[in-house]
């Protein structure tokens, strides 16, 4: 089933009528526990068992924030605050309860226990949100954009997320279906008039036009890499022979001594990851055991581990030591990380032992190579620069822009930009064409907000949200 538009969606018997209600903040103790009711109910509910401690009506009153006991058939529960949001004017645009009791499991379960009893439904992951997106108050790159700001491990995964809650891609989507609904109006005018003397409509003018969309569209799929970056992060794995400094280059890197590190090779078993972050983006860096063959069995798991982890990564630190001199092993090892489809940055460490070695020269398989020393932090600024360089590649684009950050929407961009290749193609050929081609563009831009976007996409989209949210 398709949505039409958010608005028609008001009228649409989907929209539930019950009163949903949920825990709204993380479970365990707290200064504060909230229990969320959004509905047409919520009001009612509440005002069934909470007491005021000024006689106020919560259900008559004006004011927005009451004081007072929540209580059921046993007694009081807990000393409460209750935030009234009406209907607009709330997160989900229905009636918005909000019951601020203290943060622990007895209080908190207690009120929410005492609202299903009167006939709320618990909600689900993500349907409140989900209620704020078909009552038109957002549109679905919005409401995506709120689990990004939950999730957003960096200043700069913030402001992106910040950004596309204010708008930002949903507006560069709402001016290209602008631009498309107007092509298709005189694309359809020239096949519905033909005849009628009518100035040329299917002109020069409407293809540059469309040029420009289809352009526009391209610039958009050239932020899918760096979106993705601010929402997921990146995978760094450092790994080469036992005892060339990974641990201690990971320590340096992590500005922390959380991995051991000792004279003696093999001296990492377990793979250790710490989250650090490189120009904003969030970067999983991983530590791994020294590669080389062995008869030790813990070791030996260790290195399976290792190259587990250097075949999802993102980018691998090839580590190597500028004081020894290059072993057969070395090259070996170098020429099955090549293998790895992987790119991998050549790191000589231990400089500070070795002064005066030429810097390293980046050839293949490597794309990039640096001396460090992870002892002195010599060269370290260096090789994350390289790392940034290469993580985000030449699209460093500000957090702030308009950006694609999931497939489901790059999935959409691409179809839309196809749409547009093929009618520019055939810009000649007879307008019924094109209004078919333009509407599959609509159609697509349209999946990207949440217009037409099918039901078992939304329900993805809102069930990777927390419960309450
Ligand atoms: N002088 C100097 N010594 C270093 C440097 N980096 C590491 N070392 C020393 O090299 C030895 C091995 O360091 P680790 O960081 O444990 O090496 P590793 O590659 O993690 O070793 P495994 O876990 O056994 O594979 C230790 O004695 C470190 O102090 C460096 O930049 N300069
Ligand atoms: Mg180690």
């Amino acid at each position: 089933m398709r949505h039409e538009n958010p608005n028609s969606l008001l009228r649409n018997p989907r929209i539930p009528e019950e009163t949903i209600a949920a825990i709204a903040t993380p479970p365990g103790e707290g200064a504060i526990g909230i229990v969320r009711l959004s509905g047409s109910r919520a009001i009612a509910i509440a005002s069934a068992r909470f007491v005021s401690s000024q006689g106020a009506d919560i259900r008559a009153s004006g004011r927005r924030v009451f004081h007072g006991e929540f209580r059921d058939g046993d007694g009081t529960i807990d000393e409460v605050l209750v935030h009234v949001m009406r209907a607009p004017h709330s997160y989900t645009r229905e009636d918005v309860v909000e019951i601020n009791c203290h943060g622990g499991s007895g209080p908190v379960y207690g009120v929410l226990e005492a609202v299903l009893a009167l006939g709320a439904r618990l909600a689900e992951p993500g349907e409140f949100t989900k209620r704020a997106f078909l009552n038109g108050r957002i549109d679905l790159v919005q409401a995506e954009a709120v689990i990004d700001r939950i999730r957003a491990g960096t200043r700069a995964a913030l402001r992106a997320a910040a950004a596309a809650a204010g708008g930002a891609l949903s507006c560069a989507i709402r001016e290209m279906q602008e631009a498309l609904a107007g092509a298709l109006a005189r694309v359809e005018a020239s096949v519905d008039f033909p005849e009628e003397d009518l100035p040329e409509l299917v002109d020069d003018a409407l293809r540059d036009a469309l040029r420009g969309v289809h352009a526009r569209i391209g610039s958009l799929l050239d932020t899918a890499r760096a979106g993705r970056l601010y929402r997921e992060g990146a995978r760094i794995a450092i790994a080469g022979r036992p005892n060339v400094g990974k641990s201690s280059l990971f320590n340096a890197l992590v500005r922390d001594a959380r991995a051991i590190v000792t004279a003696h090779p093999g001296t990492t078993r377990d793979r250790l990851e710490e989250i650090i972050t490189i120009r904003g983006i969030p970067v999983r860096l991983s530590d791994t055991a020294g590669l080389r063959h062995t008869a030790d069995e813990v070791e030996r798991i260790g290195i399976d581990v290792a190259w587990e982890t250097l075949q999802t990564a993102d980018a691998v630190l090839f580590v190597a030591d500028a004081s020894q001199p290059v072993t057969g092993e070395d090259e070996t090892l170098a020429g099955d990380v090549g293998e790895l489809d992987v790119p991998a940055v050549l790191v000589l460490n231990k400089i500070d032992l070795a002064p005066g070695t030429p810097p390293p020269s980046a050839a293949a398989p490597f794309v990039a190579s640096c001396a460090v020393s992870a002892l002195t932090g010599e060269g370290l600024q260096a090789l994350e620069d390289t790392l940034g360089d290469l993580i985000l590649g030449d699209a460093s684009i500000s957090p702030e822009q308009s950006m694609v950050t999931r497939i489901h929407q790059r999935d959409s961009l691409r179809r839309a930009s196809e749409a547009l290749a093929r009618l520019l193609d055939n810009f000649n050929a007879s307008p019924e064409f094109l209004s078919i081609d333009l509407r599959d563009a609509l159609d697509a831009l349209g999946e990207v907000t949440g217009e037409t976007t099918s039901e078992d996409v939304l329900d993805r989209v809102f069930s990777s949200f927390c419960i309450g949210k």
